[in-house]
């Protein structure tokens, strides 16, 4: 019965609120998804981390910056939507650690180049753009909400890179190869972003069902894809795929297979800095233990003081 309802709620266009009722597959699948979605943001500040120090201007460091600050902001977003379901943070960031959550498999690449900022831009946040306005329309009130705010600044990011791109690529013949070098080991990175083929995901069946996500991994990778091929012509860049061609019939660009074994060993903590990323984190949040804990007790002294 009370699942019926629920169904029906969601059926008609109404989004699911923390206090409402949900059966405890729905909370759980969010929980994974959306705490998930946090470790990401989080996460994904090290690759561009590496490179604020090492900016070719003072313009350049102040914007690469704000993004990487936008991305623990988002960080913080989605750990506080996901809190709502009823997990701490701290419980979130020790499934991290001890492995049992996962974040994207892109970030577990390394950036050798100032180029790699560019592609990070235009290509990751391009595909974490195409992702979130799907996840927009997404049934759970506090998710969809993040994904608003979230998305607005993802444009900014995707402009910074691609505006990186194109001042690279009709730079000098040396700034132009390495744009075309960080966009040849971006690309296939960045389209494996949306998972696994729909044949392969198993948590599509539920999340369309409940209307978490609103399509499928294959149908935001093809919608990515279309979007960025003309954005790469323009600034003269090619992308590394020689079964990539328009096909008239389907509306779309056909395109080559993945390296599907990559995917799954990064997926599974094998990337080229899965280690590395992972350390970083844990050493990062020991070493701000006492943040936490001068935090909890002003929190608690002025508990006191109120009472
Ligand atoms: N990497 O059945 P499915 C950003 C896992 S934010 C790692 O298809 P689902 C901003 C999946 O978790 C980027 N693992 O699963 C930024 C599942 O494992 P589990 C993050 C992956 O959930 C930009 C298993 O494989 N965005 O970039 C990946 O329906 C620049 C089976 O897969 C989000 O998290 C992967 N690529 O679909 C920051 C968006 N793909 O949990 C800094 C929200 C799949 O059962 C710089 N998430 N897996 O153990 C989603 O939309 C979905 O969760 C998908 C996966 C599409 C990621």
């Amino acid at each position: 019965m009370l699942e019926e309802s629920f169904q029906e709620q969601i059926d008609a266009e109404r989004k699911i609120e923390p206090k409402d009722w949900m059966p405890d597959d729905y909370r759980k699948h969010l929980i994974r998804q959306m705490s998930q979605h946090a470790h990401s943001e989080v996460i994904g500040m090290q690759p561009e981390g590496n490179w604020i120090t090492r900016a070719p201007s003072l313009r350049a460091k102040m914007i690469l910056l704000a993004k990487v600050q936008d991305e623990a902001g988002h960080g913080l977003y989605l750990y506080s939507a996901t809190e709502t379901l009823g997990i701490s943070r701290e419980e979130l960031v020790q499934q991290l650690h001890e492995e049992k959550a996962k974040y994207s498999s892109i970030f577990n690449y390394p950036t050798l180049s100032w180029a790699d900022m560019g592609a990070i831009g235009w290509l990751v946040d391009g595909a974490a753009i195409v992702n979130q306005v799907s996840l927009q329309r997404t049934s759970y009130g506090p998710y969809s909400r993040a994904m608003v705010k979230i998305c607005k600044e993802e444009s900014f990011h995707q402009r910074q890179g691609y505006e990186i791109m194109a001042e690279m690529a009709k730079g000098t013949a040396e700034q132009k190869e390495m744009a075309q070098d960080a966009l040849n080991r971006f690309w296939w990175p960045s389209i494996m972003m949306f998972g696994p083929q729909d044949s392969d995901s198993p948590r599509t069946g539920n999340a369309m069902k409940w209307k978490i996500k609103r399509q499928t991994n294959d149908e935001l990778r093809q919608s990515f894809i279309d979007k960025t091929v003309g954005q790469a012509e323009v600034i003269g860049l090619t992308i590394p795929d020689p079964d990539l061609k328009w096909n008239e019939d389907r509306g779309h660009y056909d395109f080559g297979e993945m390296n599907w074994e990559e995917f799954w060993s990064v997926v599974n903590g094998n990337g080229p800095c899965n280690k590395q990323r992972l350390a970083h984190h844990k050493k990062a949040h020991d070493d701000g233990e006492w943040v936490r804990n001068a935090a909890k007790e002003y929190a608690r002294k002025q508990e006191l003081l109120l009472n």
